[in-house]
């Protein structure tokens, strides 16, 4: 029996008990599935509905069309593992102290004005935080999730099962080295199988689908006939490589396949499908105009594809440009099921339901980022300086604007006193300057002190650590870090 037939059996039972027929149909309507595309390092402009002129994503075009693109849409986080903390807790990273893969001490040490030693870290996902699928499971949702995890040990109380998923695959850590024996580009076919299935087996009863892609991360795995398809077709502004287009590319084909399971058990309009991507864009593909790049705080780092489609609910075709973020998809999950927030567990996202049913929201609503750390490679562009991809920073959105606050100039450089001049302070109009060229934190004095107060009350409110001690190691003149690109991911 379809879900759809079996709530109208049920319906029909309740209301001969009593219950009248409208509630049922609005309790039905605020129950729909979810489905969360999670895509891992695809960039803002990696994607046709963004504008790529090269890359060919039909699929996800095609749902993007069928719904809301939001054209401000955010991670919390500039890279893999704390952006997953931020979306699976609804929180900022000071709240689970996720900063950094790994640790925000990422480069050579004598390259860093601040020691951190100062700055407490969590290189998990706290196994008491309750994450969305916690709260979803516990609202009678049937909770899967497939693919990457990056935010615990897959198996104990920090893995998917731990936090709330009830089918996780793989049950263990992932191996996605085999390309030559399964021609299956970084296992998305496997995954979107497993989430086919998944779907299939709970379609009588509200569901949420987490599939968090292991593609379109470095390296690059792609069919030879998909590659060829672009090798004979033109690239376009500093977007060109046959290998990454095919590897996109079949990530689309991953996405078309899960749409067509839905449509073909007429779930299409009783599922919120949610596609995004982890971070921003890597240096084989450019984000312009936006500045930068995955692990920075640019908007090349933090803005990422972003759309929803929620059939008869979202105008087919719409566009959103009121800036959204990671963290309000948890809160939007519960608006959705009509379940209650985890008692004792701030989060700092809002629903985003009404922007999807066509209402103004959120417009004035700040959005924190907070990175206490370091983060090498040296030289990729759109970074503040040449060693680091990104240092110790803390941003505000807001409005039109962004601030951010570098913490080595504020801690070390006179802080609040000496705003006006030791370079602490970046200040953005994203409106008028979605490249983050203009600087305008000397300029326009009264809109920075506005957006830094804030910040500072933000960051006092949720104990952001801003790192004081410096680095007595720290050697102007050393030369960064030289390990092997594209060990850590
Ligand atoms: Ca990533």
């Amino acid at each position: 029996m379809k879900r759809r037939d079996f709530l109208k059996t049920m319906s029909i039972g309740l209301a001969t008990m009593g219950l009248p027929q409208r509630a049922l149909a609005q309790n039905k309507a605020s129950r729909p599935n979810i489905v969360l595309i999670f895509i891992d390092d695809m960039g803002y402009k990696d994607i046709g509905f963004n504008g790529s002129k090269y890359y060919l994503t039909p699929n996800i075009d095609r749902l993007a069309a069928e719904g809301m693109i939001f054209t401000q849409g955010y991670v919390c986080a500039a890279n893999c593992a704390p952006s997953r903390a931020c979306l699976l807790s609804g929180q900022f990273t000071p709240r689970h102290k996720l900063y950094a893969v790994n640790t925000v001490r990422r480069g050579n040490k004598y390259n860093d004005r601040l020691a951190l030693t100062d700055v407490e870290e969590s290189k998990v996902l706290p196994a008491q935080t309750i994450t969305f699928a916690e709260s979803m499971k516990k609202a009678g949702y049937a909770t899967g999730m497939f693919g990457k995890w990056h935010v615990g040990n897959f198996d104990g109380d920090t893995g998917p099962a731990g936090q709330g998923f009830g089918t996780a695959l793989p049950t263990n850590p992932p191996k996605i080295t085999k390309f030559e024996e399964t021609n299956d580009p970084k296992e998305i076919f496997l995954y979107t199988n497993q989430a086919c299935q998944f779907i299939e087996e709970n379609k009588d009863r509200p569901f949420l689908v987490y599939l968090a892609h292991h593609a379109i991360h470095m390296g690059i795995q792609a069919r030879a006939e998909m590659i060829e398809k672009f090798e004979t077709r033109k690239g376009v502004g500093g977007q060109n490589n046959p290998n990454y287009a095919a590897f996109i590319a079949h990530t689309d084909d991953g996405v078309g396949r899960l749409m067509a399971k839905l449509d073909e058990l007429g779930l299409d309009e009783d599922t919120v499908v949610i596609f995004l991507s982890d971070n921003g864009g890597i240096p084989i593909s450019s984000q312009l105009p936006l500045r930068g790049l995955k692990g920075m705080y640019y908007e090349g780092g933090v803005r990422v594809p972003f759309a929803v489609r929620w059939k008869k609910q979202t105008r087919t075709g719409s566009t959103c440009d009121t800036p959204v973020c990671a963290a309000d998809l948890y809160p939007t999950f519960l608006d959705l099921a009509g379940a209650k927030p985890p008692t004792g567990q701030p989060l700092d996202g809002s629903s985003i339901v009404p922007l999807l049913k066509g209402r103004r929201a959120l417009e004035d609503r700040p959005i924190f980022w907070h990175f206490p750390g370091y983060l090498y490679q040296s030289g990729w562009t759109g970074s503040r300086d040449w060693l680091y991809r990104t240092r110790p920073v803390s941003v505000i959105r807001k409005g039109d604007w962004k601030l951010m606050m570098f913490m080595e100039e504020w801690s070390l450089d006179g802080g609040w006193d000496k705003r006006q001049s030791n370079n602490s302070i970046e200040l953005y109009n994203l409106t008028a300057d979605i490249g983050e060229k203009k600087n305008l934190a000397q300029s326009m004095p009264e809109k920075r002190d506005q957006m830094l107060r804030e910040l500072m009350a933000w960051q006092k409110k949720t104990n952001a650590p801003i790192p004081k001690a410096p680095n007595p190691q720290y050697n102007p003149k050393a030369k960064p870090e030289t390990k092997k690109r594209g060990k850590k991911k």
